[in-house]
């Protein structure tokens, strides 16, 4: 008999809403999960990845995770895992220096026994390089067998890799396949194993609304899934429909009538409704003592600043406005959209941009010239301007800029935008649930295929990619596995 916790999605480091209450929340949820263990004296916790929200956690998150991991030793329960998605990296995983440090168990081909149960593991593997797997695992003579995985599997919804192929294909008999990427737990048979989700320890993003928790899973002569709550952040979601005639003060009505102490409040107002401004409402929620207050405003006003040339609506609109009149390059603008546009996760973006410039490096060098400045069509394609050299300092002000302070925050701040393959987003009950301005997530394919081509162009630009992580740890607080090794 093994009994053992599954748990997963914990995206420690993750600095949700620009709140360092809510990074330390992150954290917490993990330890709870592990005092759990330690409490029910569980064979193993076994974890199916993205244990961090980057592939670059700052010092601080892997304190607190070495803290966690170490209570688990002390009380000899073995720390089984694999690499998710969000903080893999393209050379040894942070998973390896855990395991050097004797705190954790890096799951694969070969199995790893528990009392009488063999685990095996699959990272993370981008959907371009799936039809490569060949699932051949190592054999063992235990009495069950259970594979840890992580990414979005069939038959649940919005899978893009078929747990029953993944079954029927693999050496080794799985009696159960538990899987970290969907923050949503689920539970099925598939070809005669259980195929189940843990789901996230805490949200990583405002549509996770059910109970956060992990799995118990019981290997006897069946194997049995039980689900434990643990206790997380409130998330108060308040929704208004305002009347013509209505104005703040029926909004603040709204929001009393919830508990918002400490919570995550996330406002989402319709109808018409004057006098209303989501920066009023926020700071009201916030007064009333709200961890952190968000507003979607999904009224339609008339715009009544039609003369101006900025709409502060929108302040992208403003954004690229200005980034057209710069006259940058084909490859400037690239960049630009790479880093801004929020199509790719923020992890992968250093890579998405330096696979970019290589591309370009490689087959147009055309494609680096400025472009005519105030020209919006020329800006796109063509090239040659006196005005080189002003406008390639403000390019490099402004990437710099985007890098600190626009990817790394503002995709950070719910998930559904990013493009990790846990976006899900039919699973999001509605765009109303999300805080402001953040866009409905983007299509997987941009970052999976933005990693995919880097680990393909392999370690020739791992030393470079390396030498900013040095840069960038001064800037943001992150730094690289290789600082540390
Ligand atoms: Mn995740």
């Amino acid at each position: 008999m093994t009994r053992v916790v599954h748990t997963g999605d914990t995206h420690i480091g993750y600095r949700q809403y620009h709140s360092p209450e809510r990074r330390d929340d992150f954290l917490a949820a993990f330890d709870r999960v592990v005092e759990d263990a330690i409490e029910d004296e569980m064979d193993a916790v076994v974890h199916a990845g993205d244990l961090f929200h980057d592939r670059r956690p700052g010092l601080v998150d892997l304190h607190g995770t070495i803290s966690v991991l170490r209570k688990l030793r002390r009380a000899d329960i073995p720390f089984l895992a694999i690499v998710g998605n969000h903080e893999s990296t393209h050379g040894q995983q942070w998973l390896d220096l855990f395991e050097t440090l004797g705190l954790a168990t890096r799951l694969g081909p070969s199995p790893v026994l528990v009392g009488d149960t063999a685990f095996y593991g699959l990272d993370h593997v981008p959907v371009s390089k799936r039809d490569d797997l060949d699932y051949e695992f190592e054999a063992h003579d235990a009495d069950a067998a259970a594979l840890v995985a992580h990414g979005l599997f069939q038959p649940f919804d919005f899978g893009d890799w078929d747990a029953e192929r993944v079954l029927t294909e693999a050496s080794v008999d799985f009696d159960a396949m538990l899987l970290g990427d969907n923050h949503q737990s689920e539970k099925e048979r598939v070809a005669d194993a259980w195929v189940t989700y843990c789901g996230s320890t805490e949200r990583a993003s405002a549509s996770e609304r059910d109970d956060r928790g992990y799995n118990i899973v019981h290997f006897e002569e069946d194997v049995t899934i039980t689900r434990r709550g643990i206790p997380t952040r409130d998330f108060e979601y308040v929704s208004v429909s305002l009347a013509e005639e209505d104005g703040i003060d029926f909004v603040r009505e709204a929001i009393r009538e919830h508990d918002v102490d400490d919570a995550v409040v996330l406002v989402s107002i319709e109808g018409e409704g004057t006098d209303v401004t989501p920066a009023r409402v926020e700071e009201f929620a916030t007064n009333e003592g709200a961890l952190v207050a968000r507003v979607t405003d999904r009224r339609e006003i008339e715009s009544e600043t039609e003369d101006l040339s900025v709409s502060f609506a929108d302040p992208d609109d403003a954004v690229r406005e200005r980034v057209r009149e710069m006259g940058l390059s084909e490859t400037a603008h690239a960049v630009d959209e790479i880093v801004r546009a929020s199509k790719v996760a923020d992890a992968n973006v250093r890579d998405a941009v330096e696979e970019h410039v290589s591309t370009q490096i490689s087959e147009t060098l055309a494609a680096f010239e400025p472009a005519e400045g105030d020209d919006p069509d020329a800006a796109e394609s063509d090239a040659g301007d006196g005005e080189a050299g002003k406008t390639n300092t403000e390019t490099l002000s402004v990437s710099v800029r985007s890098d600190g302070d626009e990817t790394g925050d503002t995709d950070n701040e719910d998930e559904s935008k990013e493009s990790s393959s846990e976006n899900v987003p039919a699973k999001e009950p509605s765009p109303q649930e999300t805080p402001p301005a953040e866009a409905v997530a983007d299509s997987e394919t941009a970052s999976e295929e933005g990693s995919a081509a880097v680990d393909d162009s392999a370690s020739a630009t791992d030393e470079e990619a390396d030498t900013a992580d040095t840069d960038d740890a001064e800037i943001d607080g992150q730094i690289s596995m290789e600082d540390y090794l």
